[in-house]
């Protein structure tokens, strides 16, 4: 069943988005969406939130023509739980075995659970992940066929079309994977991929120093692969190893053939950017662009794809016709375990702009993050400071279609779709959020947030982050400017009690143990 998006259709909301903005016509009753899921981009990363030292034009253009969010957040500090919160609309924490990923991990989103890609399925969408996947692949880890098809895989959770990394830039194989197929694989030299041993003749990282051209700080010390230490182990399959300066425009072309071959149907793609995750080895075109070195670039980096990305929509017409979310899958961090000079180069920027933490933590910088929404000319030069989940992602994009979801799907997903299109300015009463060490924070409209009691390290072991665990309760009230500076829960245990007492109901639910 194909919806014909060019009909004019009075859909609910219309008549309130045209009163709101001043927008003459609503065409679309079943707009393309696009998430771009951005990997470690932190609040203060992109100009438009704010920061001098980095200048990211094609952003900073969505965010003018758009709606700027600047209470937006993850479920989780990391990229695995956030991205199946996301796409399940069910909170990570409820599920065991939702942390970081392997490159071999099994699929932790199950055929039989129901995802936002089944959804715009469902509605007659055509569906795409591109990009970042880090949800695993394959019936149970270790076990995939890297060298027939993979199976199950995306296409079996509602995704028609994928073009994906199975887990990061910095986790074997480094291998693109196209609809469940290794690509540019050479049937005689087959791929060998294990997190456990070493293959035999395959020199590793942590002995061989002298063949590296980027040195760990922390970790990866396993496979070499373009001159670059991994996580994990791989062997052969040569001809289809990904060459690190190309990742971007890899896919950012993949992302713009599947609009192109889109364009006269609805479609939903989830675009998963690898920038500006490690390791940061940007196209040459980007080097000492930015003057912060490779991260920095690597920012640049992601800008050139957002601006590649709208060109595409604006040529084929599809700009008016286009939701595109722009946001990022926890917060950032400057050192995550590569000699990439990100610290001494990183001058007065502020990747966290003026929130505590980053990447893994409870505080506040590891899952407030970036957050765009574009469509057309709609929303141009808004700012909303409503409180928003990714969790909500789910239900209100069904909403923005039309689509029902079945019963069971997506248990934590509220529609939000009126804080997505700037008629609700408060949004959530609260939102949660999670640690690395999945320790549960709750914060509210006014900006209180109660950590709860955890005897997981104060401090993460590679990167020096503050995680934000104590074994003491923390209140503080996020927003005064003293941003989680100052523990003030045993001046107000009544907020406390209030904020745990929704966390309990919320957990109450379900919560894995693990
Ligand atoms: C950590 C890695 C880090 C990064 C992270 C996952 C080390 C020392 N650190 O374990 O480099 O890969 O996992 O990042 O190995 S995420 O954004 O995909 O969640
Ligand atoms: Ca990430």
């Amino acid at each position: 069943m194909m919806k014909n998006r060019k009909l004019t259709v009075a859909i609910p909301f219309a008549g309130a988005i045209v009163a709101a903005t001043g927008c003459a016509e609503i065409r679309s009753h079943s707009p393309n969406v696009i998430i771009i899921y951005a990997d470690d981009i932190g609040y203060g990363d992109l100009s438009c939130n704010g920061t001098a030292a980095i200048s990211t034009p094609n952003v900073d253009s969505l965010a003018g023509n758009g709606i700027r969010f600047t209470n937006s957040h993850t479920t989780s500090s990391v990229s695995t739980p956030s991205r199946y919160g996301l796409l399940t609309g069910q909170y990570p924490w409820r599920r065991e075995g939702t942390g970081i990923a392997t490159g071999d991990a099994g699929m932790i989103i199950r055929p039989e659970q129901y995802t936002m890609a089944d959804m715009f399925r469902d509605a007659g969408y055509a569906t795409g992940a591109v990009g970042k996947w880090h949800l695993g692949l394959g019936d149970k880890t270790g076990t995939q066929d890297w060298n027939g098809t993979v199976a199950p895989a995306l296409a079996d959770i509602g995704f028609g079309y994928s073009y994906i990394m199975a887990a990061t830039g910095d986790r074997v194989p480094c291998v693109f994977i196209e609809n469940g197929k290794v690509v540019g694989l050479d049937p005689a030299d087959p791929i060998q991929v294990s997190y456990d041993e070493p293959f035999a003749g395959e020199p590793v990282a942590r002995d061989h120093p002298e063949l590296l051209r980027i040195h760990p700080s922390q970790g990866h010390d396993q496979a070499i692969v373009n001159g670059i230490p991994r996580i994990g182990y791989m062997k052969g399959g040569k001809s289809a190893l990904w060459r690190d300066e190309d990742i971007a425009d890899s896919i950012t072309v993949k992302a713009i053939d599947f609009i192109s071959r889109h364009k006269d149907e609805p479609f939903f793609l989830y675009l998963g950017t690898n920038d500006i995750h490690v390791p940061r080895v940007p196209h040459e075109r980007f080097a000492g662009k930015s003057g912060m070195g490779p991260r920095g670039d690597a920012l640049l980096s992601f800008d050139e794809t957002v601006g590649k990305v709208m060109s595409c929509l604006r040529e084929l017409g599809l700009d008016d016709d286009t939701v595109v979310i722009l946001s990022s899958d926890n917060g950032p961090v400057v050192d995550d375990g590569y000699q990439d000079q990100a610290w001494e180069l990183l001058g007065e920027h502020r990747p966290w702009g003026d929130f505590r933490g980053g990447k893994y933590s409870a505080f506040e910088a590891g899952t407030r993050v970036p957050m765009i929404v574009h469509w057309g000319d709609r929303f141009r030069g808004k700012v909303s400071d409503a409180l928003f989940s990714h969790i909500d992602f789910f239900a209100s994009l069904a909403a923005l279609i039309g689509a029902d979801i079945p019963e069971g799907a997506a248990p934590d997903s509220r529609n939000a779709l009126d804080v997505l299109t700037y008629r609700d300015m408060t949004g959530r009463d609260y939102v949660i959020e999670q640690n690395v060490n999945s320790t549960l924070s709750v914060m509210d409209t006014e900006g209180w947030k109660y950590i709860t009691p955890s005897d997981a390290p104060a401090i993460e072991f590679y990167t020096g982050m503050e995680l934000g665990n104590s074994p003491e309760g923390q209140l503080y009230n996020v927003s005064e400017a003293k941003y989680e500076r100052y523990n003030c829960i045993s001046e107000f245990p009544e907020k406390a009690a209030a904020l745990k007492k929704i966390l309990d109901a919320e957990t109450a639910a379900g919560l894995a143990t693990k």
